[in-house]
């Protein structure tokens, strides 16, 4: 038989906390790997769930599992993401604060996967709402649509995200799932009219000429191969050998009425997709556009004129230019990616609509964070920067939460502690979002300013600002110097999580993200239902500027930030193993590299020099008090001496518990336990005073 010894030296722990040498990366990287060689793919670090992707289907995530995580607490169990799933759950229901859970890593490393499972685990076990019962099909329902119309596969990974996502659950006072709610965040659109080599556009244009019945494709007038399509064959990657567009396609239509889309709405979105192929196919200089404008529900002629002409108004007159080739080529790209842009902005009020959140009286909420993970990709552009940016704030926020918060409490209430040194990426979040400094106002301005601006300008007007911050280089203020070489059009940023070189190439177009006055005037007047509502009159009529997509995309951050903030938070850091999406590789370069930029070494110190609850005295009185004869049924000195009297009586050892100025700090999970454990089997006694006293 296999010792305790062997068996733990075989599987690691499961706790960073309780590895000896807490102090030593290559010991925390070979927990990690043996743990992974076991299939064993989460770990703790106290409260923070890791996660490595095992890249193949584990059987650990069904109903009886579920059941195992139920009303346990962390330390009793295996780590798991239903563990995690479960505390937060239950400090929403004990504590009646709002929880959100924080899912982070890089692009590939499992976080839809983990909120997929989140989710999934409070649609079964949640008990349901007479009158909400099919709430939680619905929540695990909209997770197909969204991903088909926003999910792309990538050369990091086959069912990429191509947007930010939000999600709030609310709970009534039962702990029944009653409403949801989804914020979404910027939208890739570029990616309908240009993929990267080994890229696709968003899965539901392959599903629908895959899955879609020979019915519905005659009357789109579609062919079922992809590669005849101009926006879908720039990747040249027509298939997936992972996943079964045909089959998807039916998911997608199984799920679209069950979150509330009538027949109608249908296929109308679908349509909505399909017609981009028609116009960059057809060709927009070709008479043979009817089936584009039928689809669109526009007036051919007058959308035929604004794909190739431009409206000016100058000192109050109106004139009319044609464009050139490339300028109408252009003009059809940017119709196109505002359809899909808009639509995809209406399917999420759709949804929306459907979850229903209600009024939150007496209801509890958990948030659900999966965003783009961090990305560095051969050519980087304007989705990257915003990506990355994204992903800067989200360290900034788990920097805010856990390293500098904690520490800061021990610090106010007088507990001796060795400050744990970090990375703190303030700086580099001050360097791009920084009001009239950083780098998306620089942007903004280049994009405002009146003559000749073109992504060059940008650059040297960053250069002129920016040069000499310790975390933005370029090719002239290197000056060679740099390790990896440079384009003359390209800004470099040395992230958290690495260094990135960005094209400025596309920037101001991106930001500007505008369309035509005359395709918004003709789109306005659709017969389309859908798209009247997507192109609102109200926007040709005011001709004033709307924020740029980097200050809005910021903006949107801002607040998410704010929404985060005011909920207790929990994570799940998810690693990805190797590049090469195959199971049972561990790439150890690779892995530390995350390691590192997601700060988990100094999460460990932070958490093992600390303390792993802590409550106010008050608190802490009130519960145990019944545990000891001076301090029941009150304690009238100074609450200080009230919990040392009461915890001498329990017979704490000094190492495990420290009094702060207003808190008790608890060194060791089991200690409060064990306190738990005492009071459980007291409650007859209590119950016995109770009633014999009154
Ligand atoms: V991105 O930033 O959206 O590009 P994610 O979301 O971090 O990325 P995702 O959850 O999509 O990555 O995982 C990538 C792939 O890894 C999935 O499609 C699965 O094939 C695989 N994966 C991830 N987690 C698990 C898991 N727990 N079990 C099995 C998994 N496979
Ligand atoms: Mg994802």
């Amino acid at each position: 038989m296999e010792s305790a010894l062997t068996a733990r030296d075989r599987v690691g722990v499961q706790d960073f906390v309780l590895l000896e040498n807490y102090n030593s990366e290559a010991a925390f990287i070979e927990n990690l790997r043996r743990r992974f060689g076991e299939n064993l793919i989460y770990t703790y670090i106290g409260s923070v769930l890791v996660s490595v992707n095992p890249y193949k289907e584990l059987e650990i995530y069904s109903k009886q599992q579920m059941d195992r995580y139920r009303g346990v607490s962390f330390y009793e169990i295996s780590p798991h993401i239903y563990a995690v799933s479960d505390n937060t759950y239950r400090a929403m229901r004990t504590e009646r604060k709002d929880q959100c859970i924080l899912i982070s890593g890089e692009s590939g490393a499992g976080k839809t996967e983990a909120s997929k499972k989140i989710l999934l685990y409070y649609a079964v076990t949640c008990p349901t709402n007479d009158h909400m019962a099919a709430l939680g099909d619905r929540l695990l329902q909209s997770n197909p649509v969204l991903e088909a119309f926003g999910n792309a596969k990538t050369l990091r990974n086959d069912n990429s995200s191509r947007f930010g996502k939000y999600m709030d659950v609310q709970f009534d006072f039962r702990g029944a799932p009653v409403g949801g709610h989804i914020l979404n965040y910027l939208l890739e659109k570029s990616r309908v009219v240009h993929q990267n080599h080994g890229e696709r556009n968003f899965h539901i244009f392959y599903q629908l000429l895959d899955g879609g019945d020979d019915n519905l494709l005659n009357t789109l007038d579609l062919e079922r191969n992809p590669q005849n399509y101009h926006y879908l064959v720039k990747g040249n990657c027509p298939r997936l050998s992972s996943v079964s567009d045909k089959n998807n396609w039916k998911v997608v239509m199984k799920a679209l009425p069950i979150i509330g889309f009538t027949e109608e709405e249908v296929p109308t979105a679908i349509i909505r997709c399909s017609n981009m192929h028609k116009i960059s196919q057809k060709g927009i200089t070709q008479n043979r556009c009817v089936v584009v404008f039928q689809l669109l529900g526009v007036d051919g002629s007058a959308l035929r004129e604004a794909l190739t002409h431009k409206k000016l108004t100058a000192k109050g007159e109106e004139m009319i230019s044609p464009l050139n080739f490339e300028q109408a080529v252009s003009a059809r790209d940017a119709l196109a990616k505002a359809v899909y842009g808009r639509t995809f902005t209406w399917l999420v009020e759709k949804i929306n609509q459907s979850l229903a959140l209600k009024s939150s009286k007496g209801s509890s909420v958990i948030g659900l964070l999966d965003i783009y993970g961090f990305e560095v990709l051969q050519h980087n552009s304007f989705e990257q920067f915003c990506i990355n940016y994204c992903n800067e704030k989200l360290q900034q926020l788990f920097i805010e939460l856990t390293l500098r918060s904690e520490q800061e409490e021990y610090e106010t209430e007088g507990i001796a502690w060795e400050t744990v040194q970090y990375f703190d990426n303030k700086i580099i979040c001050d360097l791009i979002e920084e009001k009239h400094k950083g780098i998306i106002s620089i942007l903004d301005e280049e994009c405002l300013r009146p003559g000749e601006t073109c992504d060059v300008s940008f650059l040297e007007k960053l250069e002129d600002t920016l040069g000499g911050h310790p975390h933005f280089v370029t090719h002239k203020l290197a000056n060679g110097k740099t390790r990896r070489v440079m384009s003359r059009e390209e800004f470099r940023l040395l992230h958290y999580a690495g260094e990135v070189n960005y094209n400025v190439n596309g920037f101001l177009d991106k930001n500007n993200d505008s369309l035509n006055r005359n395709l918004k005037e003709v789109m306005c007047q659709s017969e389309n239902q859908i798209l009247r509502h997507c192109f609102r009159r109200e926007e040709v009529i005011d001709q004033k500027r709307s924020e740029m997509a980097a200050t809005q995309f910021k903006n949107s951050l801002m607040k998410l930030m704010e929404i985060l903030m005011s909920k207790e938070p929990s994570y799940v850091r998810c690693i990805k193993p190797n590049d090469a999406k195959q199971p049972g590789r561990f790439d150890e370069v690779l892995v530390r590299h995350q390691v590192k930029y997601l700060g988990l070494m100094e999460n460990l110190r932070v958490r093992r020099a600390g303390f792993a609850y802590r409550r106010r005295f008050e608190a802490f009185l009130q519960r145990y008090k019944p545990l000891c004869p001076e301090t029941w049924p009150n304690w009238h000195g100074r609450l200080a001496d009230g919990v040392l009297t009461l915890v001498n009586h329990l017979g704490y050892k000094a190492e495990e518990y420290k009094l702060g100025r207003s808190k008790i700090f608890i060194r060791f999970p089991k200690t409060l336990f064990t306190t738990e454990d005492a009071l459980e089997a007291k409650k007859p006694d209590i119950v016995f005073f109770l009633v014999s006293v009154f």
